[in-house]
């Protein structure tokens, strides 16, 4: 699974990425995957079994701090779209490489409307961020469209002759996008397209069926950026016209700084919260005082910076993912070498219990008997549904 970081240049996606994979030691998923320069991982929070229990866990992937795990996510920023790309402007479909492997966009935008199309500084307020949210969409759509259109005549009519039915050559035609046959189901259901006859589909047809499987298999959730600038009303407008597309204030900055500060010792502050602590002031100069004081008024104004926040929505709401912790002792919930609940997972809701053993390992799959729900003892069947937080041992045939 993979959150991918969208948007016009100079709008705060870097800035984002950053803060989001600047993890501190104590809750740094860990052991790092090999990470390149636009890829990285993040952390989800949830709360940790071990709390339920009463006794430390040991953790293996994802930290635990105060009964919370910091589950990882892998994260893509992707270099900025400027409308055209599709047709090769700015860096063009190289970009859309690193976009097909994401399963769900967040896209930022400059909530302070002071970034042009092409990331160029202007006056406050003369760019329309909703609007971009729409032109985005387009780019996408085109994209997606682009590719159905290669030799679609030919392909789809030899589809036809050989009774390919038409979810099958769609699917093969998306396959690389990660793009679910359900979505194509979904798809080809919703839009408003003569689904029978395919070789009659007209360039407008492909268009309408891109949108429509973009929505259903990349869900978008906007980053309403540079909130430390606009007023909270502001932010409430913007998210209406933005609708139904979910709109979230964030202050990228605002968030690398408070983790920088952390990692430096600075401070105390976990993200997503509400305040954080200042535990020596006599280390900070006159201007690190004002800075902090500064971001003090703007967690209270807001909540919290609103990225942690908003990649929790990404994740549990919108891609609709939940944590399983995978054990080999149902009893006490520790593995072999007797370490409790050691990684946790996300996983899609409803994936059933044998593709969780998958995950762990593909030979837990292959050999998959059933699995244990470490709070019920309860045996489960190859296809149970995992349900979210389940603490589960795989039985597998040696
Ligand atoms: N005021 C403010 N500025 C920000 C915020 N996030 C990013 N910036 C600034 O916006 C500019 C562009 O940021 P960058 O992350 O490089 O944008 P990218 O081109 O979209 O990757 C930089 O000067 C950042 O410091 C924010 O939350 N608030
Ligand atoms: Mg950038």
């Amino acid at each position: 699974m993979e959150v991918g970081i969208v948007g016009k240049p100079n709008v705060g996606k870097s800035t984002l990425f950053n803060a989001l994979t600047l993890l501190d030691a104590t809750m740094a998923p860990y052991p790092f995957t090999t990470v390149k320069p636009n890829r990285g991982v993040a952390a989800v929070r949830f709360p940790c079994p071990h709390v339920e229990r009463g006794t430390p866990c040991t953790p293996g992937n994802a930290a635990c701090r105060n009964g919370v795990r910091w589950v990882p996510v892998a994260l893509v920023d992707v270099a900025g779209l400027v409308p055209g790309a599709h047709e090769g402007r700015g860096l063009g479909n190289q970009f859309l490489n690193d976009l097909s492997v994401a399963d769900g966009f967040v896209q930022v935008v400059d909530a302070t409307g002071a970034t042009d199309p092409e990331g160029s500084t202007v006056p406050v307020g003369t760019q329309d961020p909703s609007e971009e949210v729409g032109w985005l969409g387009d780019e996408l759509a085109y994209w997606v469209a682009g590719l159905l259109e290669k030799e679609f005549d030919r392909q789809v009519r030899k589809a036809e002759l050989e009774g390919v039915k038409i979810e099958e050559y769609l699917e093969r035609r998306l396959t690389g996008l990660k793009i679910t046959p359900a979505a194509i189901q979904t798809a080809l259901r919703e839009a408003p397209i003569d689904r029978a006859h395919p070789s009659k589909w007209t360039p407008e047809d492909l268009l309408r069926l891109a949108r429509v499987v973009l929505d259903a298999a990349k869900p978008r959730t906007v980053a309403l950026n540079k909130c430390d600038r606009i007023s909270t009303d502001r932010a409430v407008e913007l998210s209406e016209e933005i609708r139904p597309i979910p709109a979230r204030p964030t202050s990228a900055e605002a968030e690398l700084t408070l983790r920088r500060a952390a990692k430096a010792g600075l401070v105390a502050y976990s993200p997503g919260d509400a305040d954080f602590q200042v535990p020596d002031p006599s280390r900070l100069s006159p201007p690190q005082a004002r800075a902090l004081e500064e971001l003090k008024a703007l967690l209270k104004r807001w909540g919290s910076t609103g990225v942690q926040p908003l990649l929790e929505s990404m994740v549990f709401e919108r891609l609709h993912q939940v944590v399983v912790f995978p054990v080999e002792d149902e009893s006490h919930w520790t593995d072999t070498k007797g370490r409790m609940l050691p990684d946790a997972f996300l996983v899609p809701a409803g994936t059933p219990v044998r593709a969780v053993a998958y995950r762990v390992h593909t030979e837990l799959g292959e050999h998959f008997i059933r699995a244990i729900d470490g709070r019920t003892h309860r045996a489960l069947a190859a296809d149970h549904p995992v349900d979210p937080g389940a603490v589960i041992r795989i039985v597998a045939k040696r």
